[in-house]
């Protein structure tokens, strides 16, 4: 069971990383759906940071295959201070996006707290996408389909220095899962580098139970675990509220057992809830399915168990 620990709320309002505008809308529209209110029903103790703030969106096209670098790098070392900084204080970070890109800066955060305190880190990928695109690789130049290439050391300089060690972790740290859109080339990068990856299709023969206890396989009592929950894993038909939607997602049923299967672990430490867009949803109701799972994330089931 997850342990109840003292959770801040990190707030990052932006879409510098996206291909569509909104995700700068998420974190409000998590604090509208009762997230803090929810987690305080469970015991836990919440203190809302507020919003960090950064560069405005350009609106630009890519430049030499990124978008907005400048202003990406300037919102990921913003978030990477902000998480680093609660985790030495002993709290939970979730940080509310705001678009994927930025989960470098909370990982690489995470990695660094890790390597302070001597732990191991898993970082569960609960996303669509693979995020695992380069420069070269992009089809489209948006930054938040390249943070697990960047954490994993292949990006621009300013970006994989972030946290100060390259590459910030290691692939084999990694377990994505929902995964249904990946391309060309960089599903040869992913091969290349040996991600675990438990696409749809595996979920479809193996079920969720049994994904999650691969994913959740040889975890100890020194990991430390991080979700980083691109709100793109969900089935659309559930959680229409996100930028690039992927129909052929885990359902809502699928998706709170792999939450309540991770809040079992006892082992997260720290999270990251992505790429909520309130401009594309329908009153909300993608916050309020992510409240819900975040809820399961925090242990609350219908009946108790052991
Ligand atoms: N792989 C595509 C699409 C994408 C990745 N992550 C999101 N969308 N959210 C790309 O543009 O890199
Ligand atoms: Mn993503
Ligand atoms: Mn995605």
């Amino acid at each position: 069971m997850t342990k109840l620990r003292n959770v801040s709320l990190i707030g990052a309002p932006t879409d510098i990383g996206a291909g569509a505008r909104g995700a700068s809308m998420g974190p409000e529209a998590m604090r509208v759906a009762g997230l803090a209110e929810a987690l305080r029903a469970r015991g836990v103790d919440v203190v809302d940071r507020g919003n960090l703030s950064g560069p405005s969106n350009p609106w630009l096209p890519p430049t030499d295959g990124y978008r907005h670098l400048q202003e990406v790098v300037a919102w990921n070392q913003t978030v990477h201070e902000a998480v680093y900084n609660e985790l030495k204080t002993g709290r939970m970070p979730i940080l509310l996006g705001g678009d994927h890109c930025l989960g470098l800066g909370s990982i690489s955060a995470v990695a660094r707290h890790c390597r302070d305190a001597g732990k191991k880190l898993r970082v569960l990928w609960l996303d669509a996408h693979a995020d695992f695109n380069t420069s070269e690789l992009t089809p489209s130049g948006n930054i938040h389909g390249m943070p697990v290439a960047c954490l994993c050391g292949f990006g621009p300089k300013e970006l994989i220095e972030i946290g100060g060690h390259v590459p910030a972790i290691s692939p084999k740290w990694i377990r994505q899962i929902g995964i249904r859109s990946v391309d060309e080339g960089e599903r040869a990068f992913v091969h290349e580098h040996d991600l675990e990856v438990f696409d749809m299709r595996f979920i479809d023969e193996m079920g969720m139970r049994h994904t999650m206890e691969l994913a959740l396989a040889t975890l100890d009592d020194n990991t430390h675990l991080h979700v980083s929950f691109d709100v793109d894993f969900l089935d659309p038909v559930m959680a229409p509220g996100v930028g690039t939607t992927v129909g052929g997602g885990p359902t809502y049923r699928e998706a709170h057992l792999c939450m309540e299967m991770i809040a079992d672990t006892g082992r997260m430490a720290s999270m990251d809830l992505m790429e909520l867009n309130p401009a594309l949803d329908e009153k909300n109701r993608t916050a309020l399915v992510a409240v819900d799972l975040i809820e399961s994330l925090f242990g609350k089931s219908t009946l108790m168990r052991k």
